[in-house]
């Protein structure tokens, strides 16, 4: 799979860490240009290295402000962070208030901050499909942290948020009960969660009823909270580094294994920058138990199947509807659809036998 003169040169940039390069590179992948695919399997091959986190949320629920803070708190470590935005409102694209943008473009001016939003217009392998690829693309580049904001209301979004390594819920007094996130599925993806706007009523309340539903759900074991977890970790994360040592309290039942996570509930005040230290010594801690406990190894593999899973779906829709004519076939079809004369069941068998003839 050689990549042509042109993607050869954009490869060189990439690898010498220009960020035009980068930022060219994911176009490619954006758009589905030819070649996008040989790209991508050039600069994935030395695997995931970037500790990917993902934060979602209802709208306003201060995940930009979170994002940001952060970002600055990683730099003064001398990391390296690049930051996903999927959120077509999100300040990241220019859609919010202006004192956010102001702090955004701040931000952006920082050569160690690379800031991507995403466009939610279809491709072919999907929104979820191609944020990951930028997600990889990041990693590649050599971030320490790849940043991803998402709002957690949608399939796509939650499957995007689901991708990170670690994944955040950002929740506010006025976005509802405990038990309104439950229903919308964000409990069950939380590494994390984080009660933002907690200079406003109802905060502390809100992340108690969390705790609580955790504890409902999880049984009280798993919720002992291990010493060292608590006290946190400051040492650099650069993956590559040495683990950490990790807090490994034994449950009653299993001696010597791993405790289950114990899902902290933060509360912070993202536009004051409080309790930002404190999340920057969660997401640690929960990496250094993700690698120690053999989660991320598990969460790599799954998504290593559900990648290959999306190329091939992805492949066969570029084959079908660029190559071999799906999209004539339907324009000549659609008539036939519209008095009914056909269904789109056959429509769409017509279409795959032309694929497979
Ligand atoms: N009072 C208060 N306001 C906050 C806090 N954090 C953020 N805000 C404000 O809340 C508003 C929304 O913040 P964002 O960071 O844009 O929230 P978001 O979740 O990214 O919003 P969307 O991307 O539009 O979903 C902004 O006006 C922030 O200044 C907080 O801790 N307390
Ligand atoms: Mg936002």
């Amino acid at each position: 799979m050689a990549l042509n003169a042109a993607l050869q040169a954009l490869l060189d940039g990439f690898r010498a860490g220009r960020t035009t390069a980068l930022a060219r590179a994911i176009s490619l992948v954006e758009d589905e240009r030819e070649g996008f695919q040989d790209f991508l399997h050039e600069v994935l091959r030395a695997g995931p290295r970037t500790a990917r986190v993902g934060f979602t949320g209802p709208p306003g629920a201060g995940k930009s402000s979170i994002v940001a803070t952060l970002a600055t708190a990683y730099r003064t470590r001398g990391e390296d962070v690049g930051v996903v935005a999927v959120d077509p409102t999100s300040p990241f694209s220019g859609g919010a208030l202006l004192g956010d943008r102001i702090r955004m473009n701040e931000l952006a001016t920082d050569a160690g901050i690379f800031i991507r939003s995403m466009a939610t217009r279809g491709s072919l392998g999907g929104l979820a499909t191609t944020t990951k690829e930028v997600m990889d693309l990041m990693d590649a580049f050599g971030f320490a942290r790849v940043l991803v904001e998402s709002v957690g209301v949608g399939q796509t979004e939650l499957e995007i948020t689901a991708a990170a390594d670690t994944v955040v819920v950002v929740l506010v007094p006025e976005s509802g009960d405990a038990i309104q996130a439950m229903k919308a599925g964000l409990m069950e993806i939380a590494d994390l969660f984080v009660v933002n706007k907690a200079d406003r009523p109802g905060a502390q309340r809100l992340a108690r009823d969390i705790e609580l539903m955790l504890h409902l759900r999880e049984g009280p074991s798993s919720r002992r909270r291990p010493a060292a977890l608590a006290a946190g970790h400051h040492g650099p994360a650069r993956s590559g580094s040495a683990a950490p040592a990790v807090p490994v309290a034994t449950d009653s039942g299993s001696p010597g294994a791993p405790a289950a996570w114990a899902i902290p509930v933060l509360e912070t005040v993202a536009s004051e920058g409080k309790g930002i230290d404190a999340l920057v010594a969660a997401l640690d801690a929960h990496r250094a138990w993700a690698e120690a406990s053999g989660a991320l190894a598990r969460k790599r593999r799954e998504r290593l199947d559900r990648r290959v899973r999306e190329a091939v779906a992805r492949s066969l829709a570029i084959e079908v509807w660029r190559r071999r004519g799906g999209d004539a076939i339907l324009q000549e079809v659609l008539p036939a659809l519209e008095t009914g004369e056909l269904t789109p069941y056959q429509a769409a068998a017509r279409i795959v036998r032309a694929l497979l003839g």
